[in-house]
């Protein structure tokens, strides 16, 4: 069993004073930091979207953030302009420790489609490339901690279910945004997939 722990965007914007700010959010860095030494292969994640992306409220005339609207994929919210290629706001929190991860990968560059998961983007096909990556180094059993629990951590750990890893969320160094009672319905999806939530 070879065993990866993937750390899902624990960037300045998820994390307070950020502009998609998730509370508590910087609280989950010391433990992220002390588990990855227990791993064989520690993967970061990086939100990672050009000025003007198609999920910012920003770029669609009349919506406000949260709002929701339909892209040719399906129902995407809106989202405050967050994690924009090369700002602070994108960064990793200063105090994550980078220099133990094997991988960075990025997602949601494609301006026209958003990528909650680090496996797929919102269109549920196209590749980020992170499959071939644990497949071909015979990582089996995957650890996901991280932000934002109800998204890109639940999209991340139920797309890695689906594709047959063995997959473990640990909530204690998750934290979630909570639209609309998503938290509580990511954790029974994640639950449903498959997903060891502890
Ligand atoms: C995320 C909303 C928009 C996340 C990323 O990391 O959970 N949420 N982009
Ligand atoms: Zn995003």
């Amino acid at each position: 069993m070879t065993r990866a722990l993937i750390v899902i965007d624990v960037q300045n914007d998820f994390c307070p004073g950020g502009a998609l700010a998730v509370a508590e959010g910087d609280r989950i860095v010391p433990g992220i930091n002390a588990l990855m030494a227990d791993y064989d292969a520690v993967v970061l994640t990086q939100d990672w979207h050009p000025a003007g992306h198609s999920s910012f409220a920003s770029s669609h005339p009349g919506k406000a953030p949260m709002e929701m609207t339909d892209m040719p994929y399906g129902p995407q919210v809106l989202w405050p302009d967050h994690c924009v290629q090369g700002s602070h706001g994108a960064a990793f929190h200063a105090d994550l420790a980078t220099d133990p991860a094997d991988l960075v990968i990025r997602k949601g560059y494609n301006p026209a489609i958003d990528s909650y998961s680090a496996f797929f983007e919102n269109d549920h096909t196209t590749p980020t490339g992170l499959e071939g990556y644990l497949r071909s180094r015979g990582i089996t059993t995957l650890t996901m901690v991280g932000l934002a629990t109800d998204f890109c951590v639940n999209f991340s750990a139920v797309d890695a279910a689906k594709l047959g890893f063995d997959v473990t969320v640990d909530t204690a160094l998750c934290r979630g945004i909570d639209l609309d009672g998503s938290l509580a319905a990511s954790l029974e999806g994640m639950k449903q997939a498959g997903v060891k939530v502890v």
